[in-house]
């Protein structure tokens, strides 16, 4: 009996990084890729006109046509599977996939996979460095930037892994069938992204992918949000404040010090971590818990975590101008965020925050802001296009201030500061109408601190 012959292609949407790593998978594959992009100059077109000069390519638009007829759609995260084309691709009986649903089809090494509202970073590098001082080999990075910037496809070029170590978003999600992962987490949930989703249930409903088909599951006591809403065989680990459970990591106070804790064992004296703030110690939990899944030796666990000092634009401290310290969390791009910021850094110091906040505002809530200032905080410096929005949310208690740019904004902050006091630049918004992401409003605000000097 003849076969017919498939001539439909894969195609590729997106050619930002993802897409580049995907074009690069089926070009070491064999497989001929059409890649389209709405952006008429996408990122990766340099790249692919050098390296791959055969691939064809639209630009500067969709055309239906190319959706509907094709065999299948690797879909960057920075689209939504929701769109007019991709669903009439959908209806059309066109497969629709992701990167990570095709990485994690492809390697056999267990991988452990990290998604959340906030801290996913955070958690990921320092598990990366628990892995390092147990001497694995592993593969490090999906959502990532930064230094441990890697498209996960990119990866399998590196060869043969122990295991991956995955950051993943909602997005990337989204298009994740069976991830399969050995250990998954969703360290905690709150609103962003809402510009994308129909409400936190939608957003939470993505994220909630992260848990098909794995093996064993880190939740945190501390948020529901972060318990799968299927039951299953997975074996369950567990971290929050307070006392740790039966398979569990927590908190233990003796002697007027406070202890990391596995169940009722000590690891190491919360003194002992570089990183300061609640939600910091919550993510070193998770990195435990994720670690001791793994069966990662206790020693490498306590090295890592009492060296780990936090990544850059995270908290980052920045200088001391006339007694007044200035922190970059230009990461800080949703409201959870910000709030976490706003709350680990006021018990930190003995005075209060000025706090520089603003950009796109991307469909948020700000009220849980709000509280947190008034405890912690003493005036606002707001930037963007949605500073005025974000302007009409707080009270008589928080002075608040506008800037246009990130040096008047840092001029402004120093002004209403004294000794004692911290100038926070923790946006809760993305950095986009104003930067090309968040490491450059980062950088622009140190060297707006640097020209205060
Ligand atoms: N875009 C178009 N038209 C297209 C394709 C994309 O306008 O046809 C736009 C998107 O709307 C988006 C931008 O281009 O604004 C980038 O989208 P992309 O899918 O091409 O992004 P990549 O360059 O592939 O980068 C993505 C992640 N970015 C996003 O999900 C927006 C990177 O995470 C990730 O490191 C990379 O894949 C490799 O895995 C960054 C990020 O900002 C750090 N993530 C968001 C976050 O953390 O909040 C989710
Ligand atoms: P993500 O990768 O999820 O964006 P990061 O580790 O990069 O998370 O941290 C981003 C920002 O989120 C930090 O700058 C801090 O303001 C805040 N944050 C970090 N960890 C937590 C947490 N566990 N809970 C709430 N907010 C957090």
């Amino acid at each position: 009996m003849a076969t017919e012959l498939d001539d439909r292609l894969t195609v590729i949407v997106g050619l930002g990084d993802t897409g580049l790593s995907c074009v690069k998978y089926f070009a070491q594959a064999g497989e001929k890729v059409k890649v389209v992009d709405s952006r008429a100059e996408p990122p990766g077109l340099a790249a692919l006109k050098e390296l791959y000069p055969d691939v064809e390519y639209e630009l500067g638009g969709f055309n239906i046509e190319t959706f509907v007829t094709a065999k299948q759609l690797v879909v960057s995260p920075g689209l939504s599977i929701r769109s007019v084309e991709i669903e009439a691709a959908k209806k059309a009986g066109v497969a629709i996939t992701g990167d990570i649903d095709i990485f994690s089809k492809q390697v056999a090494a267990p991988i452990i996979a990290v998604t959340g509202s906030n801290g996913k970073s955070t958690v990921v590098a320092m598990l990366a460095e628990i892995l390092r001082k147990a001497g694995k080999n592993f593969g490090l990075g999906g959502n990532l930037d930064g230094d441990n910037f890697k498209p996960a496809l990119d990866l399998i070029a590196e060869g043969e892994k122990d295991l991956y170590l995955l950051e993943l978003s909602s997005f990337q999600l989204e298009t994740t069938e069976s991830l399969g992962a050995t250990v998954a987490t969703i360290l905690n949930l709150s609103a962003d992204h809402m510009d994308r989703y129909e409400g936190i249930d939608d957003y939470h409903r993505a994220k909630q992918r992260i848990f098909t088909g794995c093996k064993q599951v880190v939740i945190n006591r501390d948020d529901k949000g972060s318990y799968p809403l299927e039951e299953s065989d997975a074996t369950v680990w567990d971290f929050g404040f307070g006392r740790a459970g039966a398979n569990g990591l927590g908190l233990l106070e003796e002697g007027g010090d406070q202890y990391l804790a596995y169940q009722l064992e000590k690891i190491v004296s919360v003194n002992e971590l570089k990183i300061f703030g609640q939600h910091n110690i919550s993510n070193v939990l998770a990195a435990v818990a994720l670690a001791m899944a793994i069966d990662i030796d206790m020693n490498a666990i306590k090295a890592a975590i009492t060296k780990f000092s936090g990544l850059p634009h995270r908290c980052q401290w920045v200088a001391n101008i006339d007694g007044v310290d200035f922190y970059n969390d230009s990461k800080g791009t949703n409201v959870g965020a910000t709030v976490a910021a706003v709350e680990g850094l006021g018990e930190h110091i003995p005075g209060h925050i000025v706090l520089i906040a603003g950009g796109l505002a991307k469909g948020a809530d700000f009220a849980a802001l709000v509280p947190a200032m008034n405890k912690w905080g003493k005036a606002v410096v707001l930037i963007g296009q949605d500073a005025v929005e974000m302007a009409s949310y707080f009270d008589a208690e928080i002075q608040t201030y506008f800037a246009t740019d990130m040096s008047g904004a840092a001029r402004i902050a120093l002004q209403q500061s004294t000794a004692g006091d911290a100038v926070l630049l923790s946006p809760a918004c993305a950095s986009f109408d104003m930067f090309e992401n968040f490491q450059h409003r980062g950088f622009a605000f140190i060297k707006s601190v640097e020209t205060l000097q």
